[in-house]
């Protein structure tokens, strides 16, 4: 992948870098404001209401309260090279650990630098160990109560598992691998591990590379500059720390032998286990370096009778086992070993096989986009149709819209596909478009504390599509929340129910809901159930998704976009759908556009 390539970062990891770097200045003790430029460029950009990096990497630099040029530079060097050299500079100066320290509750820049510079405090063991000794409170600005907070956030943050979410996780796998690829030997590099069984978090990252010279790989990874430690090195393998709280583990492996090395390193533990069994069967010993013979003791066969098989892929060693490949994604030793021996494993969806999206924000509710620019952003992305769908009048943080402003937005979208079937009847689609692409009008309704819809019916029938979600009134009990659930199932008019569980993965805990209820209701309806591919939500969670579509649910996987480059959440809708065993029949948005239609106004006639 060239720089070019690369999607820009969005938004909020725009924000997130420039808060950073106002932190690390803030450590090494720079100017109150020039410390403050960043964070209200920070502020700025993440409020601003269109895609900074990717309007300014195209030369269009609109005018961004606190953006001057000198950070406008910034945000075009990341967003071109994918890199910021003022940003990796401060970080090389400032320990890795001290920006993670600043992650814990309680713990302020100003905190750190005085600990740093007063008590030399370089790692969270150093803190907690200042903190317990009462050295802290010492320090200027530092009272015992605020010591006391720390020592709390110490223990918080050591008690809850460090897992990244997938988006992040597969960042860096991308960046790792760019940075690894053109190293001499080297073949290929293969993020394995969870990642690569599309887990919805990641402990830690497994990267196998095939080459020649394992050494040379080694001595890459463990100089690159994002390597904050190195936890051991060998004459293949390398375990190292980053400095954003990543541990990488990396692989050599044998030119021609990678098989099964990558089913090894894959996984999951639980599938290897499994193979490993198989393979005893069979009369082999199975490991990351390939299948040894077994003797007449069950051990390894040792001298003249010792043979090693090794495999160049991995559909190989699994033929060798007498089974079909099994997808990464199902290796969970979930029964898909004995489905694979039976030659019935599923077909799994794929992004290609989604035909257009269900569920996107416009700047009317709390998108950061207006209209025209999501539609034109969904069409460059060869989406058939996309359905808008901002938030009803009662989610008032949203800017929900009240009946007058859904006619408004009704007649701004008839306006539009006016304009798209004109381009179409004069040929000049937009590049990467499909003919016939249509914005639908839905919405995103809610379903009120006390169980009634956010809309009346009259209103709600003049919807293309209807999304309806549970937001508010999280902590009824099981009988309430799934009782509201069913009256969004059971609505003539609602046919996709958005993130079923309202989870926020590491933040909020799923809706306490009856499932096996909630399914049975969908499946009677030919109501779909989402599978929102916003990262921090993936809901319907893989094992749901699967449990669903075995009674008979469909499903929608859809990007809850609030800006053009969320569009782009589908694929890990999609990732989490494979991981539910998930095949294009059961999606609803594999559907062409008249299909889909015909499937939404036939709602009224099934409840
Ligand atoms: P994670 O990192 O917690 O998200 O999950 P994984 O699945 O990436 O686990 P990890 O990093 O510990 O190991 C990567 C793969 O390597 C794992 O899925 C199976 C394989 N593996 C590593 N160590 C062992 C082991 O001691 N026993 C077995 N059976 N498999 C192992
Ligand atoms: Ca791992
Ligand atoms: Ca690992
Ligand atoms: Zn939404």
């Amino acid at each position: 992948m060239s720089p070019g390539d690369r999607p820009a970062p969005g938004n909020a990891e725009l924000a997130r870098i420039f808060r950073e770097i106002g932190d690390l200045l803030e450590i090494r003790g720079e100017l109150v404001f020039k410390v403050q430029a960043y964070q209200r460029a920070a502020d700025a950009i993440e409020r601003a209401p269109f895609d900074v990096a990717a309007a300014y990497a195209a030369g269009d630099r609109r005018p961004i309260p606190g953006v001057g040029s000198a950070i406008g530079d910034k945000v075009v060097e990341l967003a071109t090279t994918g890199r910021m050299g003022f940003h990796d500079r401060l970080r090389a100066e400032v320990p890795a650990s001290l920006v993670e320290i600043l992650a814990i509750p309680g713990v302020g820049p100003k905190t750190v630098r005085a600990a740093w510079q007063g008590l030399g405090v370089e790692t969270l063991d150093d803190l907690r160990r200042a903190a317990e000794a009462g050295r802290l409170r010492e320090l200027r600005g530092i009272s015992a109560g605020t010591e006391q907070r720390i020592l709390e956030g110490i223990r918080q943050r050591e008690a809850r598992p460090r897992r990244m979410l997938i988006d992040r996780a597969q960042a860096v796998a991308d960046d790792l691998v760019e940075r690894l690829e053109d190293t001499p030997g080297v073949r290929r590099v293969v993020p394995a591990g969870s990642l690569r069984r599309r887990r919805e978090t990641v402990g830690d990252l497994d990267l196998l590379v095939e080459t020649t010279d394992a050494q040379a790989v080694v001595s890459r990874l463990t100089g690159l500059d994002v390597v904050d430690r190195v936890l051991g090195a060998g004459d293949v393998r390398a375990s190292v720390h980053l400095g954003d709280g990543l541990q990488v583990d990396l692989m050599a492996m044998p030119p021609g032998g990678a098989g099964t090395y990558l089913v090894h390193f894959t996984g999951s533990a639980a599938h290897n286990v499994a193979l490993r069994a198989i393979a005893r069967d069979r009369g082999w010993s199975l490991s990351e370096k390939g299948f040894l013979r077994l003797g007449p003791d069950d051990e390894p066969a040792t001298g003249a009778d010792a043979e090693l098989r090794t495999f160049p892929d991995e559909g190989a060693v699994y033929d060798f086992l007498g089974l079909t490949l099994i997808e990464p994604e199902l290796r969970e030793d979930r029964g898909e070993i004995e489905a694979a021996r039976e030659g019935r494993l599923p077909t799994l969806v794929t992004r290609a096989d989604l035909r257009g999206d269900l569920h996107a924000h416009s700047d009317w509710s709390d998108g950061a986009d207006p209209i025209a620019v999501m539609a034109d952003a969904a069409r460059r992305r060869g989406h058939g149709y996309l359905v808008l769908t901002d938030h009803s009048q009662s989610l008032a943080v949203a800017h929900g819209l009240d009946p007058a402003r859904v006619e408004q937005q009704r007649a701004v979208i008839a306006a539009l596909n006016a304009r798209y079937a004109a381009e179409e009847d004069a040929g000049s689609l937009p590049e990467g478009a499909v003919a016939g692409f249509r914005l639908l009008h839905g919405c995103e309704l809610e379903v009120r504390a006390d169980g009634r819809l956010d809309y009346d019916d009259e209103l709600l029938a003049r919807f293309d599509l209807v999304v309806a979600s549970v937001h508010v009134a999280r902590r009824q009990p099981r009988d309430e929340l799934t009782r509201r659930t069913l009256a969004a199932i059971r609505s003539p008019h609602v046919d996709v129910i958005a993130h079923p569980a309202g989870r926020i993965i590491g933040g909020r805990p799923d809706l306490d809901l009856d499932w096996d209820v909630v399914f049975a209701a969908a499946a009677e309806t030919g109501t779909a159930l989402e599978l929102n591919g916003s990262p921090p939500r993936l809901d319907l969670s893989a094992d749901r998704a699967r449990a669903a579509v075995e009674v008979g649910c469909l499903l929608a996987i859809d990007s809850d976009a609030h800006r053009t480059s969320e569009l782009d959440f589908l694929r890990w809708g999609v990732d989490q759908a494979r991981r539910g065993w998930v095949e294009p029949r059961h999606v609803v948005n594999t559907r062409p556009l008249d299909d889909l239609l015909a499937w939404a106004a036939d709602k009224p006639r099934r409840v």
